[in-house]
């Protein structure tokens, strides 16, 4: 089953939209299989983001994502790292569509909300980075399966 991981930002968690955005992949029928919260080490930071490590405004999401604590979570389900890229919405809020998290709650691309693994080569890599393998859950909601 594919697995992504998703972050809920510092802003995301300072203007308390934490439960809304967990509400969202929740009811869209995803399964959660791992869920902290935490203050990010700078180490951390600069791996996760290493990609952007030549980008003019690395320095600043270091920053950012280090200044205030974060919900780390891994999310289970079919196509689950396309699907919750829509539900996330376009990088930037002023142009990502009403009815994703960053269209309908942020106006700014330093300050978007959340993040989300963009392949599933990805994902496996941000949450071996994030995760250790004993703090993932593999379970099943006590759920009929034929109800999503
Ligand atoms: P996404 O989060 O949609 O995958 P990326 O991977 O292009 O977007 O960028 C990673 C993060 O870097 C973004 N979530 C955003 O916080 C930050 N970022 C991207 N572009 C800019 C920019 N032009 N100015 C400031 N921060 C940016």
């Amino acid at each position: 089953m594919e697995r992504t991981f998703l972050a809920i930002k510092p802003d995301g968690v300072q203007r308390g939209l934490v439960g809304e955005i967990i509400r969202r992949f929740e009811t869209k029928g995803f399964t959660l299989v791992g869920l902290k919260f935490l203050k990010v080490s700078r180490e951390l930071a600069q791996q996760h983001y290493d990609v952007h490590r030549e980008r003019p405004f690395f320095a600043g999401l270091v920053e950012f994502i280090t200044s205030s604590p974060v919900v780390a979570m891994v999310w289970e389900g079919d196509g689950v790292v396309a699907s919750a890229r829509k539900i996330i919405g376009a990088t930037n809020p002023l142009t990502s569509e009403p009815g994703t998290i960053r269209g309908d709650f942020g106006i700014n691309i330093g300050r978007n909300l959340i993040h989300g693994s963009d392949a599933p080569e990805t994902a496996q890599k941000e949450i071996a980075l994030w995760f250790k393998d004993e703090e993932l859950v593999n379970w099943q909601p006590h759920l009929t399966p034929w109800l999503h």
